[in-house]
C-alpha cells in the first residue's frame, strides 16, 4: 500500500516537473531547459539577436544566434572569451560567460591550456591523436571534443603504417631520415623512432614532396601532415600523448 501511495505521490509530482522542463515557452523549436542551460538563448524571445531568423533556424544552420549578422558558430565569440560559439557548444561551457568556472582563468585560456573549463581544480583534460588510414585523415582531441581534422599521407601497400595503440615518445623539430636522405620537419617519433608522424618531407636540395600527396597513402609507413598543420600540431602534443591508428 505504502508503494502505491509512493508511486501515485511521484506521478504527481514527476509530470508537472517533466512538462516544465520540456516546455518550448517562445515557440522557436528548443525547450526552455535548453535554451537556459545549453544555448544561453533567450526562452522568451524566439529570436534571440533579433535579426529575423529564430533560434533553432540559426542554430540547425549552423549560424550563431547570438550575432544579428550571419556568422557561423565556428567564427563568432559572443562573450570574446577566445573560444568560439561552436567550440563553447562542444565543450558545454556557457557562450555568455568568458570564465564558466569562475576559477579566473577565460574559457578559451583554459582550452588552448589543455585545462577543464568545467573545473576550478587545476584539471588537464586528456589529449588524444586519431589516425584512420581508410580515410587518409588524422584528427585529434581534448576530451571529448575533436579540436580539428588534416588530412595526411600513410604508408603506402609496400610499406604500411603500423595500426594500433602509440604514445609519443619524442619530438625533433627538425628530423633527418638516413634511409631515405631527407628531412622530416616536425617529427613526432612512434615506436621509439620507428615511425612517426611529420610535415611532407624535404629533400636535401630544398625540393619539397607535393602537397598533392595528401589524401593518397605514398609514404614509407610514416604519416605526413601538410604544411601548417603539422606545425599546429606539433606544438599542441605533449610527449606521452596517446596515438590510435587504424
Ligand atoms: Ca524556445
Ligand atoms: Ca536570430
Ligand atoms: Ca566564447
Ligand atoms: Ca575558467
Amino acid at each position: 500500500m505504502k508503494k502505491i501511495l509512493f508511486i501515485l505521490v511521484f506521478c504527481f509530482l514527476a509530470t508537472p516537473l517533466s512538462v516544465l522542463a520540456s516546455a518550448d515557452t517562445d515557440g522557436d523549436g528548443i525547450n526552455d531547459k535548453d535554451e537556459q542551460e545549453v544555448y544561453f538563448t533567450d526562452p522568451l524571445k524566439a529570436d534571440t539577436d533579433g535579426d529575423g531568423h529564430n533560434d533553432k533556424e540559426e542554430l540547425t544552420n549552423g549560424y550563431s544566434p547570438h550575432n544579428p549578422k550571419p556568422v557561423k558558430l565556428e567564427d563568432n565569440d559572443a562573450d570574446n572569451d577566445g573560444l568560439s560559439d561552436r567550440m563553447e557548444l562542444n565543450f558545454h561551457t556557457n557562450l555568455l560567460n568568458p570564465d564558466t568556472d569562475g576559477d579566473g582563468y577565460k574559457d578559451g585560456e583554459e582550452i588552448d591550456n589543455g585545462y577543464n573549463p568545467l573545473s576550478q581544480e587545476k584539471e588537464k583534460l586528456k589529449k588524444r591523436i586519431e589516425i584512420n588510414t581508410t580515410k587518409q585523415e588524422l584528427s585529434y582531441w581534448l576530451g571529448t571534443v575533436r579540436m580539428d581534422i588534416f588530412k595526411i599521407s600513410s604508408g603506402k601497400i609496400s610499406t604500411p603504417t603500423p595500426k594500433g595503440r602509440f604514445v609519443v615518445d619524442g619530438k625533433v623539430p627538425k628530423a633527418w631520415s638516413g634511409n631515405y636522405g631527407l628531412w622530416m620537419p616536425w617529427f613526432m617519433s612512434l615506436k621509439k623512432g620507428l615511425f612517426g608522424i611529420h610535415e611532407l618531407p624535404v629533400w636535401p636540395n630544398g625540393y619539397r614532396e607535393g602537397e598533392n600527396h595528401l589524401g593518397t597513402a605514398v609514404s614509407h609507413g610514416c604519416i605526413r601532415l601538410g604544411v601548417g598543420p603539422a606545425e599546429k600540431l606539433y606544438n599542441w602534443t605533449p610527449i606521452g600523448t596517446e596515438v590510435i591508428i587504424n
